[in-house]
C-alpha cells in the first residue's frame, strides 16, 4: 500500500492531523494499535484552551464543542480559609471550554469516517523503517493477523508516551522530572457542585474538583505513586474530597462512582521532535502533570504547526516549514512544560513546612496581585497559536 502519510496512532493527535490534511487534499492513512472503542472511551482531558476550540472549529469539528461543550470564564484556587476566582476573561480576554478527550476523539472519527480515509484499528508489530530515506515505510500485523506494509513519502509519530516512534530518533536528547505524588482520578454521576473548576491546596494534599457535563463530574486526589487502588473505598473518596475541598458552607454533592484510577505524574520532553521524514507529534514527544490541563492542547499545537508544515513539503516541495517545525513546537512546549511544573509544585504537598509557606505565600500573591493573576491567566487559557 502507498500513502503520502503515515500516521502512528490514532489519539488526538494522530486524529486531527489525518483530518487536517484530508482538508488539504493530502492522503494519510492510520495505524493505531488498540480497537476503535478502547480510543474513544479513553477518559482523559476535559480542558481545551480557546485556540485548540478555534483551530478544531477552523477544521470543521467544532459543531458538537459549541452545542454540548461548557465555556468557563476561569478557574478557583483555594487553601485552609480561602477560594478565590480567577476571571480569565476580565484578566486577559479568554477563557477557556470543559469537553471531554472522549468526545474530541468521536468527533474527530466521525470526521475521520467522513474523509474515507483508512485507519487500521488493532495493530501490532508496528516498526518504522528508513526514516531517513525519501521513502519511509511501516510495516505492521492487522487485525486479521496478516503483515502489511505502507510506503509513505513521511510519517508521523502520533502514538504517545509508550509507541515505537520516539526510538527512531537518532540523537534524542530526553530531558525528565518524576513527581513524589501521582493523582486518584474518580468520574461520578452527579452534577459539579461549582460553577467553575476548583483547584484546592490541603495540608493533607491537593484536591480537585473538574466535571465533564451538567451531570457527570470528576475529581482528582493527591496519592503515593505506589498507592493500591483498592484500599480506596467510594465513601472513603468522598470524605477525603469533603475534607479537601471543603471551604465555608459551601457542600460537595456526592453520586455514583462510574470509574477511579491511579494516574502518574512526569513532565518529559524529547528534542528534536523530528528524524529526516519522522515528525513526531503529542504525547509521544512530551509529557506533561495534568495540573496545568495543558496535554491535550500542546498536542492539538503540535498538529496544527505540523499538518501545515507537511501540507508545504508534500505540495510544493518546499522544506522550509517542516525544517521548522521541531523548533517551533518546541518554544510552546517549554512554555507549557514550565507551567504545569510551577502549576504542580505550587499545589502539591511536599512534606516540608518549608515548601508550605513558599507555597501559601505565591498563592496569597495570586490572589492579590492582578499582574501575578494576569500571568496564570495568560498560561492557563492558553499562549495563541504560533507563541
Ligand atoms: P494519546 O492520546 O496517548 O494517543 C496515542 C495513540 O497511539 C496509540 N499507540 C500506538 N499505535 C500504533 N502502534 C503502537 N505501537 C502504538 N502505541 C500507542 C495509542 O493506543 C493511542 O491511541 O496521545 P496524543 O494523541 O498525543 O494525545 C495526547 C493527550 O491524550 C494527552 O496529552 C492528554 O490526555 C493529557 N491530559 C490532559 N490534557 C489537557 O490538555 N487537559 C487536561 O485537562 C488533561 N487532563 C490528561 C488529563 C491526561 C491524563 N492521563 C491519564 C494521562 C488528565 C489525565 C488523567
Ligand atoms: C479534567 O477534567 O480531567 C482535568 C481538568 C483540569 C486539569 C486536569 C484534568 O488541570
Amino acid at each position: 500500500m502507498h500513502t503520502q502519510v503515515v500516521i502512528i496512532g490514532a489519539g488526538p493527535a494522530g486524529l486531527l492531523l489525518s483530518h487536517l490534511l484530508a482538508n488539504d487534499g493530502v492522503d494519510a492513512v492510520i495505524v493505531e494499535s488498540r480497537s476503535r472503542a478502547y480510543v474513544e472511551k479513553r477518559i482523559r482531558a476535559g480542558i481545551l484552551e480557546s485556540s485548540s476550540v478555534e483551530l478544531l472549529e477552523s477544521a470543521g469539528v467544532g459543531e458538537r464543542l459549541r452545542k454540548e461543550g461548557m465555556e468557563h470564564r476561569g478557574i478557583y484556587l483555594q487553601w485552609p480559609g480561602h477560594r478565590h476566582k480567577f476571571d480569565f476573561v476580565d484578566l486577559v480576554g479568554r477563557g477557556v471550554w470543559v469537553y471531554g478527550q472522549t468526545e474530541v476523539t468521536k468527533d474527530l472519527g466521525a470526521a475521520r469516517d467522513a474523509d474515507g480515509q483508512v485507519t487500521f484499528y488493532g495493530a501490532s508489530d508496528v516498526a518504522l523503517h528508513d526514516v531517513d530515506s525519501e521513502n519511509p515505510y511501516v510495516t505492521f500485523v492487522d487485525e486479521s493477523g496478516t503483515g502489511d506494509r505502507i510506503d509513505s513519502q513521511v510519517i508521523a509519530g502520533c502514538d504517545g508516551f509508550h509507541g515505537p516512534s520516539r526510538a527512531s530518533i537518532d540523537d534524542a536528547t530526553v530531558m525528565e522530572r518524576e513527581y513524589p505524588f501521582a493523582w486518584l482520578g474518580v468520574l461520578a454521576d452527579v452534577a459539579p457542585s461549582t460553577d467553575e473548576l476548583i483547584y484546592a491546596w490541603h495540608p493533607d494534599g491537593f484536591a480537585m474538583h473538574s466535571m465533564r457535563s451538567h451531570d457527570v463530574s470528576r475529581f482528582y486526589l493527591q496519592v503515593d505513586p505506589g498507592e493500591d487502588i483498592g484500599e480506596w473505598s467510594d465513601d472513603r473518596i468522598w470524605s477525603e474530597l469533603r475534607k479537601r475541598l471543603a471551604h465555608d458552607d459551601w457542600d460537595l454533592q456526592i453520586g455514583d462512582i462510574t470509574e477511579k484510577s491511579v494516574l502518574p505524574m512526569r513532565s518529559f520532553v524529547c528534542t528534536p521532535m523530528r528524524q529526516g521524514r519522522l515528525f513526531l507529534a503529542g504525547d509521544s514527544a512530551h509529557i506533561v502533570p495534568p495540573t496545568g490541563a495543558k496535554g491535550l492542547n500542546l498536542a492539538i499545537a503540535d498538529v496544527g504547526l505540523l499538518a501545515a508544515a507537511l501540507g508545504s513539503y508534500l505540495k510544493t516541495g518546499s522544506t522550509e516549514l517542516i525544517d521548522a517545525y521541531s523548533d517551533t513546537a518546541l518554544r510552546r512546549v517549554w512554555r507549557c512544560t514550565h507551567f504545569s511544573w510551577w502549576m504542580t509544585t505550587t499545589l502539591h504537598q511536599h512534606g516540608d513546612a518549608f515548601d508550605d509557606q513558599l507555597q501559601l505565600s505565591q498563592l496569597r500573591l495570586l490572589a492579590s496581585s492582578k499582574a501575578a493573576a494576569k500571568g496564570l491567566a495568560e498560561n492557563y487559557a492558553g499562549l495563541p497559536i504560533g507563541y
